[in-house]
């Protein structure tokens, strides 16, 4: 018996979605039918209010629709002090979405489905992934405030061996003169310009201070930076390793400055790093409502 209702009722609705034309509202109501159905359209999604009438008689809503794009029936069961719904995952171009609501008693009976019909707003259009380069690095692409004159060079961060390590400035007794002023950062001239980057950094096997507060800034010429993200509790356990999350840009750079704020060590400028590592990621923009 169940499942003839069921089935019955599926009919009742795909007759109703069938009939897309027709945009007049069903008069059949009793006392539970909801009304003064609402459909804003918005960017690749609606959003559905309703009003519920006041009896006790009504246990839930069932809205229903048909997904144009895979063609199969959704559904969503509203509780009787439920209002308003918000179906996304939309498009424009396939026009009219019919929504129909029918509600349900408590004595199991149900109402004659009401409908509304509204297209929603053009889908925003979104990146996706499509691969990932290595950026190569060289020691003539990396600049920085604070080399400490005594151990690590810069080459150390792009010679693929995590046995060696940049070093910043430390020795301020032998080279007073080469203090840096303020925080200690590193530069690279990346060489082409990309939109999406990621990066990866590992620490120094043992000794020194490792970079704890990072500012990532990025640019385009290696003097006006722009301040991308800040980086907080970065792991600083010996030989550990990060890597960022991808910075998306509004517009291409071609430069990144890694300054460290503060490091394992609170009391000191300097830190070390092992090796690091940027990857640029390529993106293609897809408008959905482009078949
Ligand atoms: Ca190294």
């Amino acid at each position: 018996m169940e499942k003839i209702r069921t089935l019955s009722f599926g009919l009742a609705v795909l007759v109703l979605m069938a009939s897309s034309c027709d945009k007049e509202e069903y008069s059949g109501m009793n006392t539970m039918t909801v009304t003064s159905l609402r459909a804003e359209a918005l960017p690749g999604a609606i959003q559905l209010r309703w009003d519920v009438p006041d009896t006790r008689d009504l246990l839930y809503v069932r809205v229903d629709w048909i997904d144009h794009a895979s063609g199969e029936l959704r559904t969503r069961l509203c509780s009787r002090y439920t209002t308003d719904l918000y179906v996304d995952g939309l498009l424009n171009r396939y026009g009219d979405y019919r929504f129909v609501f029918t509600s349900y008693g408590t004595d199991g009976s149900s109402s004659q489905p009401v409908h509304i019909d509204r297209s929603c707003e053009k889908a925003p259009s979104y990146y996706v992934e499509t691969g990932e380069n290595v950026i190569p690095l060289t020691a003539s692409q990396i600049g920085t405030n604070a080399q400490e004159p005594s151990e690590g060079p810069a080459s150390n961060l792009v010679d693929g061996n995590l046995d060696t390590f940049f070093q910043s400035f430390w020795d301020e007794w032998t080279y007073p003169d080469l203090k840096p002023a303020g925080s200690h950062y590193l530069t690279f001239d990346l060489q082409k310009e990309v939109t999406a980057f990621r990066f990866r950094y590992w620490n120094r096997k043992s000794g020194g201070s490792r970079p704890k507060t990072v500012n990532i800034y990025v640019g385009t010429d290696g003097t006006d930076w722009t301040l991308a993200r800040e980086l907080d509790n970065l792991p600083t356990d010996a030989g550990s390793s990060y890597e960022s999350e991808v910075f998306l840009l509004d517009a291409p750079i071609s430069h990144v400055k890694y300054e460290v704020v503060k490091g394992s060590d609170e009391y000191q400028a300097f830190f070390s790093l092992a090796e690091i590592e940027f990857t640029e990621v390529l993106r293609e923009l897809v408008d959905p409502e482009q078949e």
